[in-house]
């Protein structure tokens, strides 16, 4: 069987971010020994190198968005690097960056999805619910509205990235280890019924239990996405982001939450965002990253069966 190939598609920006920093993720996650990792499980790696893109010019909000010129450049440029990945059958890893991005890496796996006559499932492990809109954002930063911009709410030059609006219903999307939502955004999760699996739901139910709801349904033809906002972990064990949010999964949890992933054997694509090493201490952030997506892609302490 021929080997799988991870592709490693760099995209060093803060463009959606309200702290400076996230644009070195991309390289601490290199440093981290990520493609080592990833060989020593058997797998192919290709490094495409980091994506060009305009720098960060950190202005304050026009019309309720910061920076949506460049926003909508990252992104449209991300859309296609991941969608030429996926038509080679690489599995894209986005190293971002912050969290805007998501709206290039997912518009580009739904237009895949659509072209393939797959099932797309994301799975959105994070803090926040990223469900903003210029109305409802307490800040302007793109970053609190990717989910939101996927689902059809925002401007025409971020919906319409991957041709078709909406990229994606709320209904593929599951959010899990969330625990901070603007209050506006509160009501718009709730209206758009988005399946949320915040921390009280895992502290009554267990990891365990949240990821057997969240992957449930799931058969051959599905495509799994993971897109994973490391400010979904606990600040004790990931301190090196730039919105810390305590009460976060530990250690055990995550690593359970990513296991449980690997055991589908579906995920074909993720993300990797909102690393921020101007704010960790001696990459021990990228580190664990590096840990989780090791486990994300099969390692365990034993051989399991069933
Ligand atoms: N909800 C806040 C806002 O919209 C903070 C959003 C922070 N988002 C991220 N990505 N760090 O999840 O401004
Ligand atoms: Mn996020
Ligand atoms: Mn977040
Ligand atoms: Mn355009």
């Amino acid at each position: 069987m021929q080997k799988q190939t991870v592709q490693l598609i760099g995209v060093p920006t803060d463009i959606g971010a309200g702290a400076r920093g996230a644009s070195m993720g991309p390289e601490a996650l290199r440093v981290a020994g990520l493609a080592a990792v990833l060989e020593s499980h058997d797998l192919q790696v290709h490094d495409i190198g980091n994506l060009p893109g305009p720098a960060n010019p950190w202005l304050p909000p026009d019309q309720g968005y910061r920076h949506l010129k460049e926003v909508e450049q990252w992104n449209q440029t991300l859309h296609d690097a991941v969608h030429a990945a996926l038509a080679r059958d690489h599995l894209p890893m986005v190293l971002g960056g912050d969290h805007c991005l998501g709206i290039g890496s997912i518009s580009a796996v739904a237009r895949h999805c659509r072209e393939t006559g797959k099932t797309l499932r994301v799975l959105w492990l994070d803090a926040h619910a990223d469900f903003n809109t210029a109305e409802l954002t307490p800040s302007g930063n793109v970053h609190g509205m990717p989910v939101a911009v996927l689902c059809g709410h925002g401007p025409k030059e971020l919906t319409g990235i991957g041709g078709t609006t909406p990229a994606i219903s709320p209904s593929v999307v599951r959010q899990i280890g969330i625990r901070s939502v603007d209050e506006g955004e509160k009501r718009f999760v709730h209206k758009h019924g988005l399946e949320v699996f915040d921390m009280r739901y895992i502290d009554e139910k267990g990891m365990r239990h949240t990821m057997e709801q969240a992957l449930a349904g799931m058969d051959d033809n599905t495509h799994l996405h993971v897109s994973f906002d490391v400010d979904f972990l606990d600040p004790e064990i990931a301190p090196g982001v730039g919105t810390t949010v305590p009460g976060g999964p530990t250690y055990r949890e995550a690593q359970l939450c990513m296991e449980m992933i690997a055991d589908t054997g579906r995920m074909a694509s993720m993300d990797v965002m909102e690393l921020n090493p101007a704010l960790d201490v001696r990459n021990r952030t990228a580190l664990v990253a590096v840990d989780l997506i090791e486990s994300l892609f099969g390692k365990s302490t034993l051989m399991r069966k069933g």
